[in-house]
């Protein structure tokens, strides 16, 4: 059984989650706009991870025979137009998330609640993923400079992203 301690910690990082997955979903929105459709899509994929992360926590609360309970999703904010821009925001934002999913396994330990603790460690190794997508492609970034041939390049490769996780959160 979960304290209520990390059930509100646990509803607090659904919410975390689903505001990632709000933020992505209006960077791709931006990128397709803009007409750059592989990085559209790149951000599109994202979307469903965040989705997938937030739904994970959420069958983990049922798991438990705890209670969910969804809170208002902020409106994403971010002024950034280029895609390094984007790059660089998506970044620092995973750099706060990963803060954040450290502090629900450092609350875990401290209450020995190693069912928590356990499933915190599959979030941490994600996290060290997603920080090192976004490094990666701002390296490519910065490898391209303002070359039209290398964005152009870059947005098809972004674009042949597959979605990595489950989107049918039935079968979580
Ligand atoms: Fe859920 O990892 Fe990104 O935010």
């Amino acid at each position: 059984m979960l304290s209520k301690k990390m059930v509100d910690r646990i509803n607090e990082q659904i919410n975390r989650e689903m505001y990632s997955a709000y933020l992505y979903l209006a960077m791709a929105a931006r990128m397709q706009e803009a007409g750059y459709k592989g990085v559209g899509k790149w951000m599109m994929v994202q979307y469903h991870e965040e989705m997938f992360h937030a739904m994970k926590f959420y069958a983990y609360l049922q798991d438990q025979g705890a209670a969910v309970e969804l809170k208002a999703i902020a409106k994403p904010e971010f002024k950034e137009t280029t895609i390094k821009e984007l790059f660089q925001h998506a970044l620092e934002h995973e750099k706060g998330v990963s803060g954040s999913i450290r502090e629900i396994a450092a609350l875990a330990r401290e209450e020995k609640d190693y069912a928590t603790e356990g499933l915190a460690q599959w979030y941490v190794a994600e996290q060290v993923e997603e920080e090192r997508n976004a490094t990666e492609i701002l390296q490519t970034i910065d490898l391209v400079g303002n070359s039209a041939q290398g964005l152009y390049l870059l947005n098809v490769e972004l674009g042949k992203r597959d979605l990595g996780v489950a989107s049918d959160f039935t079968k979580l």
